[in-house]
């Protein structure tokens, strides 16, 4: 088992119930949820003409290695009906990988520790916030 660090973000939709969706969803793809942090609303990063997200930090556990946990997330955001395709664009549900174990991997679509983990300090307040749970 490897302890993995995923942020959720929805930014369409009823966010709130995006998130919890994405939480529910988290255990049949093999991924156990051991803490999460508060759910914070944040400003959009990079295109800034968007709604607003709600964002929450998940410490999980999971025997999956990086590429199929990562495609188990995609298929779950495609389940809970995520249909926005740009690119920072608004979305109805992201998961993403922020750190793996104290693995590095950078591959085509794969990178973790998260590309933009130091770009976003909401992400470093929320990963703070899990330690105090
Ligand atoms: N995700 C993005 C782009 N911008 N901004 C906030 N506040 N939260 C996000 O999760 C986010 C974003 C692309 O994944
Ligand atoms: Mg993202
Ligand atoms: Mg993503």
């Amino acid at each position: 088992m490897t302890r993995v660090w995923l942020a959720l973000g929805s930014n369409l939709g009823d966010r709130a119930r995006y998130l919890e969706a994405a939480r529910e969803a988290l255990p049949d793809a093999g991924v156990t949820v051991l803490r999460a942090s508060r759910v914070a609303e944040t400003e959009p990063v990079g295109i800034r003409e968007q709604p607003h997200f709600l964002n929450q930090v998940l410490e999980v556990e999971t025997s999956l290695e990086p590429r199929p946990l990562l495609d188990s997330l995609k298929q779950i955001e495609r389940r809970l009906g995520r249909t926005a395709r740009q690119r920072w664009g608004p979305r109805e549900i992201d998961i993403d990988i922020l750190r793996y174990d104290g693995r590095i991997v950078d591959e085509p679509g794969l990178h973790i520790p998260h590309a933009e983990l130091q770009n976003r300090p909401f992400l470093l307040d929320l990963l703070e916030d899990i330690d105090s749970r």
